[in-house]
């Protein structure tokens, strides 16, 4: 049988560097992307946090360089010119709807306001002014509950506060970011187990842990530079243990593109790779820690001193039988007796997870199964240990710690009631989802969206579109279009074009995933437009939608009084306060966990013992994940072929050797892949997965996706899918092939 080979020998090195090479020439100006990617600005793709203040290639302990090819391809996209006046006259909406991500991306910046009024075929150019005030009317003539505020992860801390701040004063609670669809199982569980919902170590423990535990991310693609702390990890002694469904070449071979014997020769990512089930990483957490238990390598004083609930858990794990765990996880028992063995020769571990682990209905479980492993080891609450979710955008952390989620915790709450005079209700707004729902039942009048593209981040592309549309009115804040301002757009909708992170006029802040704040200094637009800062936008619609009273809103257009307002009302945020002047970069208080003084009731950490998820597919169904490729940043798709995974195109269904033979298909052959959702007309690509799994690109599988959720973090189980897969009785011919006549 035909196998594609992937189109490189090992993740990053010199194809790495050719594509930086070759996007610096595509950006059209290689000094002004230079200058851009040196500035003192937090790296705008993943939350890993490199830049700040020590510039765009320094990771937080400063090392340099740290390069990335994906911030090149962030930064060249930026650079793109701007789409002008006489293509939204040309182009009706309905031929916008056939331009795919990849389309919409190339079209280039937004560079002046628009609105499709109801009814109307096409964008127009509208001038600020009318922009600004439609909204202002829309949001005061509705009643607040009966709109929501939506947020990415892109955007700033001073514009993530000010937009909680304005929905709050209005009288909304329905405020949301992405990360429901992304760490929220994360952060429920690790509420569980330390009392607060973030990583318990910085970038620095990684450099004293002996063993690291990754499970259910694929960093080569998507968090790149943490690949350097990997090998250098493994250069000392320490030891990787991968746990992923599918071989990902980045996990096994990289080289590093900053490092010369890396670059050379290459390096071995991994000591040990597990391929378990899509969705058995319960059982096989608990068959690792029914190992250590055997092996007698429970930390007791640990354990006895600092936590509660580890009888129920080793009760639960001695009660399930090897046969059952080795069954549901996939796992051959000699593979996790060598892991047992690595984990119970190591003195300090860490375990890192990323959308593999949230993306089920057992999302919350998968992640407090994992972190029972490292309390029973006692790897948690002291250096060099730790729990460390492996966040998505690069300031989607930020986003939340300034209070853009529906729920505040109490300090929060009590803060902003006391300096603003307003009502913060302890009861719960809408969830992401619940406010798709809420637009689907037509009790949404009015929706803000700052950045994000929340069309195609959801389950079920049909349903979301029907849900979106059901809006009067959305208001969308965005760098460049996407599909989204399209299919997912309200009855009216207007777009607001806004200036980058390194653009902004004034500084901005971001929090990375290990809790560490960075100051961006801004710079200039690298395109001509009529463009605004966010939170000059939002500070406009403040003082337009709230009614004047004790506090002065129209103080908040500036940066510098939101990081006055921020420091005084964030809880470990104090030292916001002087950041602009002093540059000093900081840990916000009370995250870090290297002592075993956990923000519990009882100061304990707390083992829970996770239920055997009822995820199984029956014969002939195949368990389906989607997921991205080397060339994506989420719904915005750069580059059709995935290096990695030997893929030249994206529309297709990545299954394992054994269940393609079989099916009796081969690769590029035509199959349709069904699940109760949808269904979809795809080609087959070979690859090193564990047999009975599927993998699918996001978000052109979202027709697939069915809308289930995890009921304790709201988060779609965007992996955790039941397919079939049958052969085309015609075989199509490919996409982008050329056809016999
Ligand atoms: N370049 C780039 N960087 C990014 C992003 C991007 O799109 N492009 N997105 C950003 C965002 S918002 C996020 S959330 C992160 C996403 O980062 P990741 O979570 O790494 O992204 P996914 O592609 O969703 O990949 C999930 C990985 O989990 C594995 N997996 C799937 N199901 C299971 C399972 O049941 N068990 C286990 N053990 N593994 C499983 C898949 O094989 C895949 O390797 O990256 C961030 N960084
Ligand atoms: N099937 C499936 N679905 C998924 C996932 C999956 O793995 N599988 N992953 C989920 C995850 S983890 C996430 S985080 C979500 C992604 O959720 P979102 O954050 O909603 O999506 P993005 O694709 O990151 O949004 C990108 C858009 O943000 C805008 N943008 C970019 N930069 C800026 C900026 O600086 N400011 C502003 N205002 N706007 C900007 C641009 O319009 C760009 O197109 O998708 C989720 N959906
Ligand atoms: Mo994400």
């Amino acid at each position: 049988m035909r196998v594609a080979k992937p189109l490189v020998s090992a993740g990053g090195g010199f194809p790495a560097i050719y594509y930086t090479v070759k996007k610096t020439l595509e950006s059209g100006n290689p000094i002004g992307l230079a200058r851009r990617l040196l500035s003192k600005n937090t790296c705008k793709t993943c939350a890993l946090g490199m830049g700040g203040q020590r510039g765009g290639i320094v990771n937080e302990v400063g090392h340099f360089p740290e390069v990335c090819k994906k911030s090149f391809q962030a930064q060249a996209s930026d650079m793109r010119g701007v789409i002008d006046e006489d293509y939204f006259t040309r182009t009706p909406l309905s031929q916008l709807r056939f331009l795919s991500s990849a389309e919409f991306e190339r079209l280039g910046r937004l560079a002046f306001p628009i609105v499709a009024e109801a009814g109307s075929d096409r964008f127009r150019r509208i001038t600020w002014d009318e922009a600004l005030t439609r909204t202002i009317e829309t949001f005061r003539s509705a009643p607040p509950l009966r709109t929501f505020f939506y947020s990415s992860g892109r955007s700033s801390n001073e514009a993530a506060f000010l937009l909680q701040l304005l929905a709050r004063a209005y009288g909304s609670p329905n405020i949301h970011n992405c990360s429901f669809y992304c760490h929220a199982a994360s952060s429920v569980a690790l509420g569980d187990v330390y009392g607060s919902g973030t990583a318990s170590v910085t970038l620095d423990d990684l450099a004293q842990a002996d063993v690291a535990v990754i499970a259910g991310a694929n960093p080569a693609s998507n968090h790149p530079r943490l690949i350097s702390q990997l090998i250098a990890m493994r250069r000392r002694g320490a030891k990787v243990i991968v746990i992923n469904p599918l071989k990902e070449l980045g996990l096994v071979r990289f080289r590093v593109p900053s490092d010369l014997r890396s670059l050379l020769f290459g390096s071995d990512v991994s000591d040990i790779y597990l391929q378990p089930h899509i969705g058995g990483d319960i059982a096989l957490s608990k068959a690792l820690l029914k190992g250590v238990i055997e092996a007698d390598a429970i930390d007791r004083v640990f354990v006895n001193d600092h936590t509660s609930g580890f009888e129920a858990v080793r009760a639960d794990a001695e009660a399930s039988s090897w046969d059952d765990l080795i069954e549901a996880s996939g796992v051959p028992r000699a593979q996790i007796d060598a892991s047992v063995r690595l984990l119970v020769q190591a003195k300090r571990g860490i375990f890192l997870w990323a959308m593999g682990l949230t993306h089920h209905t057992h999302g919350v479980d998968n992640v407090a199964a994992l972190a029972n492993l490292a309390m029973a080891r006692g790897w948690l609450g002291r250096p060099g240990c730790g729990l460390l979710p492996l966040r998505g955008h690069s300031n989607v952390q930020g986003v939340g710690s300034m209070g853009m989620a529906p729920a505040l915790k109490e300090a929060f709450a009590s803060a902003l009631e006391t300096a603003y005079d307003i009502d913060v209700p302890r009861e719960p707004g809408q969830d992401t989802y619940a406010s798709m729902l809420a637009a689907e039942r037509g009790e949404v009048n009015a929706a803000l969206l700052l950045g994000g593209n929340l069309f195609a981040s959801n389950p079920d592309r049909s349903w979301a579109e029907r849900a979106l549309q059901n809006i009067p009115f959305t208001v969308s804040l965005t760098t460049k279009l996407n599909e989204g301002h399209v299919h997912g757009r309200g009855r009216t909708s207007i777009v607001l074009p806004v200036f980058a992170r390194d653009e902004e006029p004034e500084p901005t802040t971001q929090e990375s995933m290990f809790n560490y704040v960075r100051l961006s200094d801004g710079g200039v637009a690298s395109i001509e437009g009529d463009l605004r800062s966010e939170v000059s936008i939002l500070a406009s619609l403040a003082e337009g939608i709230l009614p004047a009273g004790r506090f002065d809103w129209s103080s908040l257009h500036s940066h510098e009084t939101l990081r006055q307002e921020i420091a005084r009302v964030v809880p470990g945020y104090g030292p916001l306060a002087d950041i602009a002047r002093t540059k000093q970069e900081f840990t916000v208080g009370g995250r870090v966990r290297h002592d075993a003084a956990f923000a519990t009731p009882d100061a304990r950490a707390h083992f829970v013992v996770p239920p055997m998820p009822a995820f199984r597919p029956a014969a002939g169904e195949f368990r389906l994940m989607t997921l991205r490729s080397e060339g994506q940043f989420n719904t915005v798709v750069y580059d059709e072929e995935d290096v990695y995974r030997g893929n030249r195109t994206r529309d297709v269904v990545m299954m394992s050797a054994e269940d393609a033979a079989a099916l009796g298909v081969a690769e590029d052959d035509r199959v349709t892949v069904r699940t109760e959702t949808g269904r979809m007309l795809v080609t087959v690509a070979i690859v090193d997965i564990r047999p009975g799994n599927l993998a699918m690109y996001y978000p052109e599988a979202n027709v697939l996706v069915p809308r289930r959720l995890d009921d304790r973090s709201k988060t779609p189980a965007f992996k955790s899918i039941i397919a079939t897969v049958t052969c085309s009785e015609r075989q199509l011919p490919r996409l982008g092939r050329p056809q016999r006549s």
